[in-house]
């Protein structure tokens, strides 16, 4: 037999040929079988992955980066004979498939598709489920992803209903014969609740429904969430996976080949992809995922001690302080705490006097590139959330949100000091 595999550490794929599953092929030092190398593959280093994942070098030309596959459409050498295998740059592009390959491999995934934002990515999971079907959302993600649900989907008769799926218990209740699935963003955006992903996971399946998880605050690189029992990841590669500023998109990856097959069906049938200059960008962005997210890591913990000690400041909220209700689960759960730290100043005046303030920090939508941005949840991201909800999350008017860039956080912590002073 013939062995396809993807070796992130090779510049092309690896094809060995084998006489059957049981043969054994030699890997660093190390003779192993067959079946097992199928595994092994997969724990390859993050940032070897991220560097290599996608990115053959181009058997055209030799060059080193994914080159920008500008072109709507294919020459196909005899009817019904596409030239390179690809027909139509809706369906198919080479800088995209690229980029597929590269995230699906850091989220453990099989299959990865690239959308025009994360709102899209989003909706094209969401049309997994049809209308009659239940579909619990956790009480506090992103505006735009409750008001997809609340202002579009109830309008094609998906039932959705609110739950807390930090608390398993609340939970439960909101299961209902026709829920198909959970969707979840952890930690969610602005007030960084976890949701503990293997119990959700575990209660999900045994109600027969799927586990959606957001990931798009910590990234494959701190959290994966398909290794705690989910079955498909979102992102809005907007934020750290391009990690820029530059560009918008959104990214699902998943294992369940029949999820994965209607999900590229709706991709193509729907057209709301990738561009190819954007799937660039973001292919680039990857390959320094992991030195980013350290960094914005690093500066995020020293940003939540300083706001944690400083009198203006009410409340801090970051899974990386000991302080937080769910330390220990981000512990065990993620393996960094990133760069997102919201904090309560007391009122609408005191926010407007820091998001006002700032001289290095940015006003703005947004997170996740390396220069720091300041944001007002309750009036910019998440002013379609009705404001009871708002207020009973804790998103009040005096709620700030920092994307902690990875500037020298000496600059950052001065700027904030002196906004706050
Ligand atoms: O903006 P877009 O690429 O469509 O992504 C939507 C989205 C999805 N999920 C999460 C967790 C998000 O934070 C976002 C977008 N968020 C912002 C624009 C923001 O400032 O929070």
């Amino acid at each position: 037999m013939r062995l396809n595999l993807l070796d992130p550490q090779r510049s092309r794929p690896l094809t060995l040929k084998v006489r059957d599953e049981n043969s054994f092929i030699c890997h660093k030092r190390y003779k192993i079988k067959v079946s097992f190398y199928k595994e092994l593959i997969d724990f390859m280093g993050f940032s070897t992955t991220a560097i290599h994942a996608g990115n053959e070098p181009d058997p055209v030309t030799g060059a080193v980066s994914v080159p920008i596959y500008q072109t709507s459409t294919y020459k196909q050498e005899a009817l019904g004979k596409p030239t390179g295998g690809y027909e139509y740059a809706r369906t198919q592009n080479p800088t995209r498939s690229a980029l597929e390959k590269n995230i699906a491999a850091l989220e453990g995934a099989k299959y990865g598709f690239a959308f025009a934002s994360g709102m899209s990515a989003i909706d094209a999971t969401l049309k997994l489920v049809k209308g009659g079907d239940h579909v619990i959302l956790g009480d506090n993600t992103y505006g735009g992803t409750f008001r997809l649900f609340n202002r579009i989907l109830r309008d094609y008769g998906v039932e959705f209903d609110l739950a807390d799926t930090s608390n398993i218990a609340d939970l439960e209740k909101a299961f209902k014969p026709n829920t198909k699935m959970v969707f979840v963003e952890t930690p969610t955006n602005p007030i960084m609740t976890l949701t503990d992903l293997k119990a959700v996971s575990d209660l999900a399946h045994a109600n027969g429904a799927k586990v959606v998880c957001d990931n798009t605050f910590m990234s494959p690189y701190f959290q994966r969430p398909i290794e705690h029992g989910v079955d498909i990841v979102v992102h809005s590669t907007t934020k750290y996976l391009n990690g820029h500023s530059d560009s918008v998109g959104g990214f699902v990856a998943l294992n369940d080949e029949k999820d994965a097959e209607w999900i590229g069906f709706v991709q193509n049938g729907i057209g709301a992809i990738l561009s190819p200059f954007d799937s660039f960008l973001v292919l680039r962005g990857t390959k320094t995922l992991a030195v980013r997210m350290e960094a914005h890591d690093k500066n995020g913990r020293v940003i939540a001690n300083f706001l944690a000690e400083h009198p203006g400041v009410q409340k801090v909220y970051y899974p990386g302080l000991a302080s937080h209700p769910q330390h220990e689960l981000a512990k065990r759960q993620q393996s960094g705490f990133g760069g997102m730290v919201s904090f309560e100043t007391g009122s609408i005046d005191n926010a407007r006097k820091v998001l006002e303030g700032v001289k290095l920090c940015t006003l703005g939508e947004s997170l996740g590139g390396v220069e720091s941005l300041i944001s007002h949840p309750a009036s910019m991201t998440h002013a379609s959330v009705p404001e009871e909800t708002r207020a009973k999350l804790g998103i009040t008017d005096g709620l700030v949100r920092i994307s902690v860039g990875i500037e020298d956080v000496e600059d950052i912590l001065e700027d904030i000091d002196q906004a706050l002073a």
